[in-house]
């Protein structure tokens, strides 16, 4: 656990004593890591307060000393325009992934649909009739088949619509689709909005930092709403709406007697058939033949939380682990798709002995082993890499498994549908016992802390800080990506974690038996606070809109643009968002100003980039207690509230679960 004392730790690269020892390895042999290579490359200060500009040729510009307020590029570009012109391309570029993955997911659902990829099936069928319902497809008399086709055909219609607006918009509040429109920025086709953005941040096309501003708001919309939502509904129709289901997270996850196949990178397709291929008994046995008691499979950064929301497969670690996975001497094959690979892996993987397999046409490694996944033919391609990492496993050179992992337990799984579910079973689930657990200051507010792992700060600090305040003062935190798999590595998403709780939280987690942490899945699942977020604004008693919430979401160690475009399309839902590391727009006190007020006046949300852990909880609060003050309900107090309600017993959860409503139930949750 953090220091709670101290919100700073300079000195250690991590907080993970399985890191720590890796890296020693690491520098006992030579090789370099993340870490290492952070440490050795200062970052470019021009470059990283979003004050270079490289669109042209005839720069790059570097606004830069004391003359910065008044200096331009050749062009005659303002250091203002360069800044939010950055801001626009990386929010672009974040959607660009997250949707391109959303897409592929699409396509794996309407071959399934056509009977053209065998091995997967329709798992998910409520979801599918949820999702046709979204999208106002009338499934009457018709297969299921027929209705996931139209679904993935109205799915695919947003990437490339013209005008009009995505179909998912409609899913947000009212006042909030209203703002949307009133401010132009509904999104209308995926591949446009991003397109446009492209274009607009072009040498001589939008240079205005307001409507670069809107713009960078805008494009994160597709994404959000957009591809992400998508990507997680179309992948719970194909492997399942998740559930809460126990799993592990650490390099302790690894294992020294059997074959190590470790999946990494973001999309479920491949990993899923992956899993399937390490559990089918001939290759097992092929394993033993090559000497190893089995096939351990485990995931890296998405990939792995694709896999551990469904099937509880363990994850390896988080973004900055990928390396150190390969150190440990474990790894027979890595398998990756897409996002999040350090292309450092191949060069490493040489030096030990891990096969490094590239599976997506997007994205390839010069040297890594290709084998091209093919929805359909995914089984044969999955069984084809489980063999090329049991042939690998004989020649492993060496082990060094991390002695002080201490493979954190965790509960992971909840989806929105089941946030929904544990608050009054299957007939009666609704947000109505969240949203009185904060009216009457049970519940402080609710943080969604995501996003990344960055070598530029200590490793897993940031997150396990804020996660540890925000519980210890009632805070609900819901969590995604690499964040939950850094809380996971603590053991704060299990249900003991409650002992950290303040006395409100914990009384509402061990009614329902839920941790104080949520692991709500993998990046593209932060569209499931969306959903939850609009769920609580419908239930009623807090506002009318996302920008009443008395919620923050939070990506206190983030690196990638997918993180900037997460933190836009939140702040565009009306949300206040904080990213710690650094600002990317730092040099500007103009676009700093305008990300927080000019934001805020146009669409309620607004975002800060704060290095301090202690004052991203600081400001958290301030924010949460400004939001409950403005929504008039009771002001939060440790430990004060009503303590006359009767709580769900396990006789009360039955008899809903059963069916049997009404009179019989006077229990009630939280
Ligand atoms: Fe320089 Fe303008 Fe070209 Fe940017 S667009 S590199 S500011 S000349
Ligand atoms: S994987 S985007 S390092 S969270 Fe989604 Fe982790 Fe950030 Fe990649």
């Amino acid at each position: 656990m953090a220091e709670a004392e101290s919100a700073k730790n300079e000195q250690a690269v991590s907080i993970d004593p399985a890191t720590t020892e890796l890296l020693a390895v690491a520098a006992a042999e030579g090789h370099t890591t993340a870490f290492s290579r952070a440490e050795a490359m200062k970052p470019c200060p021009i470059g990283r307060a979003g004050s270079c500009c490289y669109v042209c040729y005839m720069g790059p510009c570097r606004m830069v000393g004391k003359s910065y307020d008044t200096m331009t590029g050749i062009c005659g570009a303002t250091p203002q325009t360069i800044s939010a012109r950055n801001l626009a391309r990386a929010s672009s570029a974040g959607a660009s992934a997250h949707s391109d993955h959303g897409r592929d997911v699409v396509f794996t659902v309407l071959a399934v649909a056509r009977g053209e990829a065998p091995g997967y099936e329709l798992k998910d069928l409520d979801k599918l009739m949820r999702v046709a319902k979204y999208m106002s497809i009338d499934t009457t008399g018709k297969t299921k088949e027929k209705v996931a086709e139209e679904c993935a055909l109205e799915a695919l219609a947003n990437w490339g619509r013209q005008t009009g607006e995505l179909t998912y918009l409609s899913r947000a509040p009212k006042k909030r689709q209203e703002i949307w429109r009133k401010k132009g920025i509904a999104p209308r086709g995926i591949d446009r909005e991003i397109v446009e953005t492209l274009h607009r941040t072009t040498i001589g096309t939008d240079q205005d930092p307001k409507s670069l501003l809107m713009n960078a708001l805008k494009v994160s919309l597709v994404d959000g709403w957009g591809g992400a939502m998508l990507a997680t509904d179309f992948t719970d129709i194909l492997f399942g709406t998740p559930k809460p289901i126990h799993s592990r997270s650490s390099l302790g996850v690894l294992r020294e007697d059997e074959v190590n196949v470790v999946v990494h990178g973001h999309e479920p397709t491949l990993s899923n058939m992956v899993v399937d291929a390490c559990m089918d008994p001939e290759l097992i046995e092929y394993a033993k033949s090559k000497g190893a008691k089995g096939i351990n499979i485990a995931g890296l950064c998405c990939t792995a939380n694709e896999i551990l929301m469904r099937r509880g497969i363990p994850s390896a670690g988080s973004f900055l682990e990928q390396e150190l996975a390969i150190l440990t001497g474990t790894v027979d094959a890595m398998v990756v798709d897409v996002q999040c690979i350090m292309e450092a892996l191949q060069g490493l993987s040489e030096k030990l002995h891990t096969k490094l397999i590239t599976t997506s046409a997007k994205a390839r490694i010069a040297g890594a082993t290709h084998m091209q996944f093919d929805e359909h033919h995914a089984w044969d391609v999955a069984k084809q890499i489980v063999r090329v990492a049991i042939d690998n496993y004989p020649n492993r050179k060496r082990v060094k498994l991390p002695t002080k992992s201490n493979v954190g337990n965790m509960v992971a799984g909840f989806s929105h549908e089941y946030v929904e579910y544990m608050q009054g079973g299957r007939f009666r689930g609704s947000f109505r016992p969240l949203n009185d657990a904060i009216m009457d200051g049970r519940i402080m507010g609710v943080a969604g802390v995501i996003g990344c792992t960055n070598p530029r700060v200590t490793e897993d600090f940031g997150h396990n800080y804020v996660v540890e305040e925000f519980i210890k003062n009632d805070i609900l935190v819901v969590q995604t990506g690499c964040g939950a798999i850094a809380s996971a590595k603590y053991g704060l998403l299990t249900p003991e974690a409650i002992e950290h709780a303040g006395p409100g939280l914990r009384e509402v987690c061990e009614a329902v038996g839920i941790p104080p942490v949520l692991h709500l899945g993998s990046c593209v699942d932060n569209s499931r606070i969306l959903t939850i977020m609009t769920a609580m604004v419908e239930e009623g008693g807090l506002g009318d809109d996302i920008s009443d919430l008395p919620v923050v979401g939070l990506a206190p160690e983030w690196m990638s643009e997918k993180a900037v475009c997460i933190a836009c399309y939140f702040v565009a839902s009306g949300a206040y968002v904080i990213c710690g590391v650094d600002s990317p727009v730092g040099d500007s006190k103009i676009v700093t100003g305008l990300i927080d007020q000019f934001w805020t006046d146009e669409v309620g949300g607004k975002l800060h980039f704060i290095t301090d852990p202690k004052m991203m909880v600081e400001k958290t609060i301030e924010h949460i207690k400004a939001k409950r003050k403005a929504l008039k309900i009771k002001e939060y107090e440790r430990g004060k509230f009503q303590k006359e309600r009767v709580l769900l017993d396990m006789a009360g959860r039955r008899a809903l679960e059963a069916g049997q409503g009404g009179a019989q139930q006077p229990h009630k949750l939280f």
